[in-house]
């Protein structure tokens, strides 16, 4: 160890470990980098609070022209996306693995990792809630608030966190985890896979601003998903203390989070951000899996059959439907709103799923975003969002008709409050929050180090040190988004916005890995890609798996 160390230092921190070595490293950090963006988001979050509503208007007429400008695009981007993994993953490609290595995790802990990485703890509230949007204003021709509508509202829940959704997340993790363990590149951030594909430098200009992109929307999609839940846990929490919702109590939840994943995140991956997943996962199972015996589990069951149905009976319609006619908002207020929201995590998840993903085929990769990430939400959502549904139709929770109040965060409280033991359920769904929340924040916060660590290579990790500085930013920027009550909608849109110039990263991204790919094995029949790409030291896959 003591060699390799001195050898990084006599290569100007720049270490060559060999295989077996696993590491953090004492690598240069990227100063530069780190002080642009956070220049860059503090410039933001004071012109939020001093001007408000022109930031508001702006964003928002922003929001809209990019939209109708971008709509149609982004709509057969996704489906294209879709499309492509179908391809890749049954194609002799899908066979090449990323890194001849046996898979560091345990497959139960890797979709776990993945699942409970990509949904944040905004998650629980719209687990909710989304449905009751849909209803008052229902997507494809149906009639608000009708039998249809209810129908509707579920499918397209489920169609919103479903196949297309994840299939954003796995487009970004696929290139860059080819570029860093097939063609062993180095730098785990989206610049130094520009640079690999495009050979426009990561310490270059292109490369800056691709970087700082990515850093303003992670930490505009973490604002989202703090500003969303924070507020909705404490009242949550006041209701059972029968007090006042406060900033204290805010600050208080805070706190609780920050010493849960600064802690795992210190820890690292496996020691820490491990087990805080696997505990979400084991809370969230339990919570979820109570309420659907208590719940009403028969009409759980037949709607969220029924909406897997009506989805995917009508997944290409929903997948390019614009509304031409009509033009109403719901194309560009949800469908495409929600792709450019999921593309506001895609780096940030695409760098933290390569990171866990050394060792796995392409096709694996796939399936597994695809198939578990959509199933977990479609279970998770499935139970939640009926018994919401369940207590809206028998009149005991008005839910829809008070989402204008609050945003609806009283009407969750109160179906929380019409099971029996109301008050543990209400505890349960805070601790799965605030766990949904550590373990987004924990591979947010190493993706950002990650990304702010010049030439980081295969075994290695950002130093603790570094991963604590951006555990830091992930909350303070958020917080102090909550404190000076920036207008939450506009740190949204802003986010948002920014999610296109990623779209074009992605296209780029997508382009290398095609490129790569043919380069690799264009030639080669499917069996010698199979036999090409197996996992070197069997013994070691044998004990992992
Ligand atoms: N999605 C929609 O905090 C959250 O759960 C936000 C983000 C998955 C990109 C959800």
């Amino acid at each position: 160890m003591i060699h390799y160390a001195m050898k990084g230092k006599l290569l100007g921190g720049d270490c060559i470990y060999t295989k077996e070595e696993k590491s953090t490293v004492k690598k240069s950090y990227d100063v530069t980098l780190i002080s642009i963006s956070l220049a860059v988001v503090l410039a933001i979050v004071l012109l939020l609070s001093i001007f408000p509503e022109q930031g508001t208007a702006i964003a928002d007429q922003l929001f809209g022209f990019l939209t109708q400008l971008f709509g149609s695009p982004v709509l057969l981007f996704t489906f294209g996306v879709v499309v492509f993994l179908g391809y890749l993953a049954f194609s002799k490609y899908g066979e090449i693995r990323l890194g001849k290595e046996a898979p560091q995790f345990k497959t139960k802990s890797w979709i776990a990792m993945m699942l409970t990485a990509g949904l944040g703890s905004a998650t629980v509230y719209w687990a909710f809630v989304e449905w009751s949007f849909y209803y008052n204003t229902p997507g494809l021709g149906a009639e608000a608030q009708s039998s249809l509508a209810y129908e509707w509202s579920l499918a397209y829940n489920f169609f919103h966190w479903g196949i297309s959704a994840w299939a954003l997340y796995c487009i970004a993790a696929l290139p860059i985890a080819y570029h860093f363990y097939v063609r062993k590149n180095k730098g785990l951030s989206l610049s130094s896979v520009i640079e690999s594909i495009t050979g426009f430098k990561a310490n270059g200009v292109v490369g800056k601003i691709v970087d700082i992109i990515f850093i303003f929307t992670c930490l505009g999609g973490l604002s989202i998903t703090l500003g969303l839940s924070v507020p909705l846990l404490s009242q949550a929490i006041a209701s059972i203390l029968g007090i006042e919702k406060t900033f204290t109590i805010d600050l208080v939840i805070i706190a609780v989070i920050s010493v849960i994943f600064t802690l795992s995140a210190y820890l690292g991956i496996e020691k820490g951000v491990k087990r805080v997943t696997d505990l979400n996962t084991v809370f969230v199972l339990i919570f979820i899996g109570i309420i659907f015996f208590i719940g009403p589990s028969l009409f759980t069951l037949s709607n969220t059959t029924n909406a897997i149905g009506l989805m995917m009976q009508n997944f290409v319609h929903m997948s390019l439907w614009t509304d031409p006619i009509d033009n109403g908002s719901f194309p560009e207020t949800w469908t495409i709103f929600y792709w450019l929201y999921w593309v506001t995590y895609a780096p940030f998840m695409g760098i933290f799923v390569a990171r866990i993903s050394r060792g796995r085929r392409i096709k694996e990769l796939i399936f597994n975003m695809l198939i578990s990430g959509s199933v977990g939400c479609w279970v998770f959502f499935g139970i939640l969002q009926n018994l919401s549904m369940d207590a809206h139709i028998n009149g005991i929770v008005d839910v829809a008709g008070r989402l204008g109040e609050d945003g609806g965060n009283q009407a969750i409280i109160d179906v929380l409050y019409s099971l029996p033991a109301s008050a543990f359920f209400i505890i349960f769904f805070v601790v799965v929050s605030i766990l949904f929340l550590a373990s987004t924040l924990d591979s947010a916060s190493y993706t950002l180090a990650a990304t702010a660590t010049k030439g980081l290579r295969d075994h290695e990790d950002p130093s603790s040190l570094h991963r604590l500085f951006w555990c830091f930013v992930v909350v303070l920027v958020p917080m102090t988004m909550i404190f000076i009550d920036a207008p939450l909608n506009t740190v949204k849109t802003a986010a948002i916005v920014t999610s296109i110039p990623l779209m074009a990263i992605l296209v780029v991204m997508i382009y290398g890995l095609i490129r790569w790919m043919r380069e690799d094995v264009k030639d080669l029949p499917a069996h010698v890609v199979k036999e090409k790409y197996k996992i070197e030291n069997e013994k070691k896959a044998k004990k992992s798996a």
